[in-house]
């Protein structure tokens, strides 16, 4: 749950919304005069809004000191937001109800979005504003209906139009989290949802309350605090049209006197006419008793042409919240399809992304690592074969890991037996091998043999020649090596996410006969990747836009945390370039003169073919064996041609980074 930033920032703003609500319920039940709908409305909204709820609340409809809600809530925005507020706590109660459970049920977002729709419409006018309204507005239940349906329906487009187009693209997005109800991103969502939803359906409340088709805010006092308030502050002041800073005094000389806390019911109840000045300073329809808060008295006088031209317009724009986004992101993909992947930044994700490819190219998830390694654990360790009946046996067990390429940079890895990469297999030809694979990844995989002659069944491409390895199961190579030279294995099961997540290692055959080895003093081997690490998180590199790798490494690590060699003039240096990479090409230089191609892909070249070269132009699944001689002392490098491949996040430590080595040579 807590793997990116956003997590720590809406755990933080959740807080705040808990503590905000709890104030306001507090405050709404203990001192705010207002009928308990409303009470509930503006609860549930600064759950959803959090503190911008608890502005709203303070300024439009806290009473800001005892016997002035009434004046206090008259202006017609403050009614406006009473009847957002409405709408809101209704409606997206309903679409959140809905959104956690069509998500659950792992329907397509597009289908979410109608029945959100359906059931926040539903909520608001069958529920909130119906029935919990009836007792404002008298009359039957169906009365109700009838008479909200069409404010309810303006207010709801309005709302749905605002409160859509963030969840289509925040949900679709590059979090997938978002569309998963355990996640507090989908919560979040939710939360931006409805504040956009509540700005987009304020001026169509302000007009309905003008136009008296709705509820604004309303006042309800308790009967004996209503006399025993208003009677004093008429004995004090004799009159009901004392200004703001009179009723500040007033209360100020209260509180001098026995009675803190504003007045329960334990005054002196006040002279007998109080009760028409009460209701005199509320002008329309406001007043202490129950018929004449603005129901009852509420006579809508829109035009049907008025109504026709708002709602209208009101379906338009809930059409574009609701198709529009559908130019962009795929709402065809459900929680279930996509799984809480996250994309990397500046990933593109379009409409035409379907979420198979989402899938592949999401982050490795920070929860399934089981092993995290420091520099001092290295990849590509030789493994030494338990001997069976003349076999000679590996294990290999591939596992979700935490690996460190550099002292501050750790990547998640998919490993085999721990390592990146994953340990060499080095055996004579002509042995019998067999290799038992065990996949601990969440997903399936296999293993190939990449330039191996071998028995069908054994070369691993998933689908193709065997049934891939399903998490927790296992598949069992064996074959008999009949060719000699450096070559290497990789997973054949979704390359392009796990191949670059380090699914690979060397495998190295010396030939049956010694003589036939090309000799030199110094034998390394280096095998290439290119890694993308954003935010904390681990995502297979892939040559596309938001794809790009920002880190590269050399058996697992990114210089100046790769291998110094050590050599004495005149002595050679055998090195073996594995084209471990899957997405890109690495132009391998060496420094201090010309090296000689011995062999290629394996195979050795005759000693008539072999030639001379600085670079070599490693693509993905070639290898280069190559022999260098140290003619002068120093330190001479091993490096990628193309520069931005000799950084670490595009930053130069110590002259440089990444895809570089340094052959240190004693005179
Ligand atoms: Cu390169």
């Amino acid at each position: 749950m807590f793997v990116q930033p956003v997590d720590y920032a809406l755990a933080i703003w959740f807080v705040l919304a808990g503590l905000s609500t709890a104030y306001v319920a507090w405050d709404q039940f203990r001192n705010n005069p207002e009928p308990v709908v409303m009470k509930w409305g503006f609860i549930l909204v600064t759950l959803y809004m959090g503190p911008l709820g608890l502005l709203i609340y303070v300024l439009a409809d806290k009473e800001p000191r005892p016997g002035e809600h009434e004046a206090f809530t008259k202006p017609l925005w403050k009614q406006g937001v009473g009847s957002t507020i409405h709408c809101v706590a209704g409606d997206a109660t309903g679409i959140i109800l809905a959104a956690a459970i069509t998500a659950a049920l792992g329907l397509p977002m597009w289908i979410d979005l109608i029945v959100e729709y359906i059931a926040g419409f539903a909520f608001g006018l069958f529920i909130f504003q119906s029935l919990f309204m009836k007792s404002m507005m008298g009359g039957t239940y169906w009365e109700n209906v009838t008479k909200s349906f069409m404010p309810e329906f303006i207010s709801m487009n309005f709302m749905m139009a605002g409160m859509a187009p963030v969840m289509s693209f925040l949900m679709m997005g590059s979090d997938m989290r978002a569309m998963e109800p355990t996640e507090l991103l989908f919560w979040g969502v939710m939360s931006f949802g409805v504040i956009v939803g509540f700005i987009v359906a304020y001026p169509a409340n302000v007009w309905m309350v003008a136009r008296g088709l709705k509820h604004g805010l309303m006042t309800e006092r308790e009967p004996e605090f209503d006399k025993a308030e208003k009677g004093r502050r008429e004995h004090v002041y004799g009159g009901a049209g004392a200004g703001m800073a009179g009723h500040r005094h007033a209360h100020a000389r209260l509180d001098e006197h026995a009675n803190p806390g504003h007045g329960g019911p334990g005054g002196n109840p006040g002279a007998g006419h109080h009760g028409s000045g009460h209701g005199s300073s509320h002008g329309d329809g406001g007043g202490g008793s129950r018929g004449s808060h603005g129901g009852e008295g509420m006579e809508p006088d829109a035009t049907v042409p008025q109504l026709a031209a708002f709602g209208g317009v009101s379906v338009l724009a809930l059409a574009l919240g609701m198709i529009a986004p559908a130019n962009w992101v795929n709402l065809t993909l459900s929680a279930r399809d996509v799984g809480g992947a996250i994309m990397p930044p500046g990933m593109i994700m379009d409409r035409d992304t379907p979420a198979a490819a989402m899938l592949d190219m999401a982050a490795v998830h920070p929860r399934l690592i089981t092993a995290s390694h420091g520099l001092e654990v290295r990849g590509d360790r030789e493994l030494e074969a338990r001997m069976e009946n003349g076999v000679k046996v590996f294990d290999l067990e591939t596992s979700v890991i935490r690996w460190a390429i550099l002292p501050d940079v750790k990547v998640d890895a998919y490993a085999i037996n721990g390592q990146v990469p994953g340990p060499r297999l080095h055996i004579r030809q002509g042995d019998r091998v067999r290799i038992n694979v065990t996949n601990r990844l969440p997903e399936s995989t296999t293993i190939h043999w990449h330039g191996l002659i071998l028995p069908n069944e054994m070369d691993g491409p998933a689908e193709i020649t065997q049934e891939p390895i399903p998490p927790g199961g296992s598949y069992r190579y064996e074959f008999t090596a009949g060719q000699s030279g450096t070559y290497f294995y990789h997973s054949h099961d979704h390359v392009d996410r796990q191949q670059a997540l380090g699914l690979y290692g060397a495998l190295i055959i010396d030939p049956a006969n010694p003589q036939d080895e090309i000799a030199a003093d110094h034998d390394y081997v280096i095998q290439l990747q290119e890694w993308l690490m954003r935010e904390g998180l681990t995502f297979p590199s892939m040559p596309m836009d938001g794809g790009q790798p920002n880190y590269f490494t050399i058996n697992g690590r990114a210089y100046p945390s790769t291998d110094t060699i050590r050599m004495k003039v005149g002595e050679t240096l055998k090195v073996r370039f594995i084209g471990t990479n899957n997405g890109f090409i690495h132009p391998m230089h060496i420094h201090g003169g010309p090296f000689e191609v011995v062999a290629r892909d394996g195979e050795t070249i005759p000693e008539s073919a072999r030639f001379l070269a600085d670079t070599v132009n490693v693509g993905p699944g070639q290898r280069y064996d190559v022999v260098w001689q140290a003619r002068r002392p120093g330190k001479w490098l091993i490096h990628c041609h193309i520069g931005h491949h000799t950084t670490n996040n595009n930053v130069e430590e110590k002259g440089g980074g990444g895809l570089m080595v340094v052959i240190d040579v004693q005179p």
